[in-house]
């Protein structure tokens, strides 16, 4: 993860790893926005009102999910993915609670839209701006293991500061790491294959990706793809602004404004926090939430706090606006 674990709590205005921006630049920027306008923080007592409303449900939310899914058998969206088994029906209490969000879902976006209401105020959740299909098709565990299988893939730990690295065999890595979180471990004890990705290597999958086409001033887009067990996911941290999107699976993000520092542990899974730390937090203190599924991008302004938990086995990719 060392795109990912440079810019993790990074000092503002930092921009991911060089290899990660190098990698990236060939990739078709978007055209660039302007910068923040007038020194206006995002995070208004608007928001504020709006992260409370509705957060009743979140620990159940995707803890709730993870009970009916993550207990050995992955699913993933629709067809059969990474994980290689179908997607079985969502019903009862854990899809109500994967449905609860405080995140708005916009539907062909503007890039005017976008610039006015988003890229420098509140996270938001994109539908419809682009055709991965091609490239959800080259992620399916079959493609990806005839593909890349042999290659070595760097891990790292899914604690806020990502200290260890691993190399191994990405069929090693799917076949016997790629199962659901242990509720019990430590981040440090939890390998995730989220960024470090050698882009020469991954270049003929990459090509095929098209990012969210809305960019931001003096900023390279950055890609950095994973591929994760349910329940794993990243604790809480922030740096610049970027979109996750998911190809296979379902996220549930959860995210605080700048100014408001989550209450976190740096080695706790998300998991851990969700069952430990989140039902505890009065309401006005939850963060914003909600669970993208496989073809929605969430869009995640600069310096936004955010946590990440997988509730299928999934693929993903960010491209990080450093
Ligand atoms: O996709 C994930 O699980 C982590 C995403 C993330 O933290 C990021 O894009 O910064």
């Amino acid at each position: 993860m060392a795109a990912v674990g440079a810019v993790r709590a990074a000092p503002p205005g930092s921009a991911p790893s060089g290899r990660a921006v190098e990698a990236a630049s060939g990739s078709g920027a978007a055209p660039p926005l302007p910068r923040r306008p007038g020194g206006r923080r995002p995070g208004s007592r608007r928001a504020a009102r709006r992260r409370a409303h509705g957060a009743g449900a979140a620990a159940a939310a995707a803890a709730g999910a993870l009970r009916a899914g993550g207990s050995g058998s992955a699913r993933a969206g629709g067809r059969r993915g990474v994980s290689g088994c179908a997607r079985r029906r969502r019903d009862g209490p854990a899809a109500a609670e994967e449905e609860r969000c405080t995140v708005e879902r916009r539907a062909d976006l503007t890039y005017a839209e976008f610039v006015r209401h988003y890229a420098f105020f509140r996270p938001v959740i994109l539908q419809g701006l682009t055709d991965n299909s091609k490239f959800r098709a080259l992620c399916s565990r079959e493609r990806l293991l005839a593909s890349f299988g042999e290659r070595v893939v760097r891990l790292s730990t899914a604690n806020t500061y990502s200290y260890r690295k691993v190399d191994l065999p990405f069929q090693e890595y799917v076949e016997q790491l790629l199962h659901p979180q242990d509720p019990a471990s430590l981040g440090n004890d939890t390998l995730y294959f989220f960024g470090d990705n050698n882009f020469t290597e991954w270049a003929s999958l990459f090509r095929h990706y098209s990012p969210p086409p809305f960019g931001l001033l003096d900023t390279t887009p950055a890609y950095s793809f994973g591929i994760a067990g349910a329940g794993s996911g990243v604790p809480f941290h922030w740096h610049g602004p970027g979109y996750s999107e998911v190809i296979y699976g379902r996220k549930r993000w959860f995210l605080y404004p700048p100014e408001k520092t989550p209450e976190f542990h740096p080695n706790k899974t998300t998991l851990a926090w969700l069952r430990d730390t989140y039902p505890a937090l009065a309401p006005h203190a939850r963060p914003l939430e909600c669970t993208v599924q496989a073809g929605e991008v969430l869009y995640f302004p600069d310096r936004w706090w955010h946590a990440t938990l997988n509730l299928d086995t999934s693929v993903f990719i960010s491209t990080f606006l450093g």
